[in-house]
């Protein structure tokens, strides 16, 4: 909360001056009385002088400016007092003893003027602190409080507000909700297929994709999916050839599942139960197929024991590899960072978001995919195969966001993507 001091002749003068610049926001917490005026204490008078609080919305009120005209004066009083020491000493000085004294005087005259102004300015400037409290930063972070964006992302936001916004923009809420939208945006990364195959041998075939995640997040249905998609079927035959092996070979329905999806869409599907299994089946696809789908058993991130055992089966996999890790839009904020970080010795190179039709709150997960810096391939948005799934795309999440006003082409076009999304 800023503070005040203010002076004036007499007590009634100075609670008066106190209301008018500061209302019903002022509080005094002390009051004395102070010598003012003068040079060398020749000249100087009584004042009272009064020390406060008050509250403010920020940048709606400027008292700090108000309070220039008080304080260190210079200007008339110092005038006043120069003459009359000067009138004092005139008299019983010699001439060199009054020259040094004058000399004295200007130079004490210019230091007061100069501490003076630098006062002003610095009074003049809105308080930092005070910034914080304007309405539509009040607004900002319940906003995005309401989205599940996290206490550091919002926290993060805010303080760029602060730094970057012009005075007279913060008052336009519109405005303010359509530049974070845009500084929302910047935080989340897309993964594109050729960043994933950087320095592994880019373009060579087949394109192995695994799929990790806990337990239930969508995994298969994801891969059954991504098959329909990457095999880009067209006058009732797949265009690409696509395999799906799973590792999930013992659960009761595990493999049916996958195996059910494999039938329909007519495409093969093996199950491998160790490290041997799976690299043989890798070498029987090394030619001649396009992609390769692994589907695996999904695990709890704190069961480092089976996340360990895992691992080491897909380590048959070909090391130019993708891993993509499945994540529920509806897992809580703390648990995406536990998962985030758990599935980490997998050397996941992007994070497919699923379940996304389940909530109307995104901020959770872009919060946390910036915070642990993950790019999203990946979006899926219900439980009908094959339609249910989209590239990842920033206009995508947010469109998410609920209570800001989003202007979808104007977000396509300023992140360059396909008006589609
Ligand atoms: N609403 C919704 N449901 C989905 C989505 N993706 C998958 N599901 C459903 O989630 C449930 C679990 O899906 P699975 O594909 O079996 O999940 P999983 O990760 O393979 O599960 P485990 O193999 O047991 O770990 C099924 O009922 C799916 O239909 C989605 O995008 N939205
Ligand atoms: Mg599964």
């Amino acid at each position: 909360m800023p503070y005040f001091t203010e002076q004036a002749r007499t007590h009634g003068e100075c609670l008066e001056k106190i209301k008018v610049k500061y209302g019903e926001r002022a509080k005094v917490l002390t009051a004395q009385t102070i010598r003012r005026g003068g040079i060398l204490g020749l000249g100087s008078h009584e004042e009272v002088e009064m020390t406060g609080t008050y509250t403010t919305y920020g940048y709606a009120v400027s008292p700090p400016a108000a309070l220039s005209g008080g304080g260190i004066t210079g200007g008339a009083d110092l005038e006043a007092a120069k003459r009359g020491v000067l009138a004092a000493a005139g008299k019983t000085m010699p001439e060199a003893a009054l020259q040094t004294v004058l000399k004295g005087i200007n130079s004490l005259e210019g230091m007061v003027r100069g501490l003076s102004a630098k006062v002003d300015a610095t009074m003049s400037a809105p308080p930092v602190q005070d910034r914080g409290e304007h309405p539509s930063l009040l607004k900002l972070e319940k906003d995005l409080a309401a989205n599940d964006f996290s206490p550091s992302f919002t926290k993060g936001i805010a303080e760029r507000v602060r730094r970057e916004f012009p005075l007279d923009d913060l008052d336009e809420y519109e405005e303010v909700q359509r530049r974070v939208l845009r500084w929302i945006g910047e935080t989340i990364s897309l993964y594109r297929e050729a960043e994933g195959t950087k320095d592994r041998e880019a373009g060579k075939k087949p394109r192995v994709i695994i799929l990790v995640g806990p337990t239930g997040v969508g995994k298969t249905t994801t891969i059954a999916k991504l098959a329909a998609l990457y095999g880009e079927r067209s006058e009732g035959r797949w265009q690409r050839s696509v395999r799906l092996v799973t590792l999930d070979n013992y659960r009761i329905g595990g493999r049916q599942q996958i195996e059910k999806y494999g039938e329909i869409m007519e495409i093969p599907v093996s199950a491998v139960e160790n490290y041997e299994g799976l690299r043989q089946v890798m070498a029987l696809y090394r030619q001649e197929v396009d992609y390769v789908l692994v589907d695996t058993i999904g695990k709890s991130p704190r069961n480092y024991g089976e996340l360990g055992e895992m691992k080491a089966i897909l380590d048959a996999c070909p090391a130019r590899s993708e891993t993509h890790l499945c994540l529920s839009a509806t897992t809580k904020s703390s648990d995406i960072r536990e998962i985030l970080k758990q599935f980490e010795p997998f050397m996941y190179q992007a994070v497919i978001i699923t379940k996304m039709d389940e909530t109307r709150k995104a901020g959770n997960v872009v919060s946390a995919l910036a915070e642990e810096k993950k790019s999203v391939s990946f979006i899926t948005t219900g439980q009908t195969v094959p339609s249910d799934i989209q590239e990842a795309s920033v206009t995508r999440f947010l469109m998410k966001l609920e209570g800001f006003t989003v202007d979808r082409d104007a977000l396509t076009s300023y992140f360059k993507e396909n008006t589609g999304v």
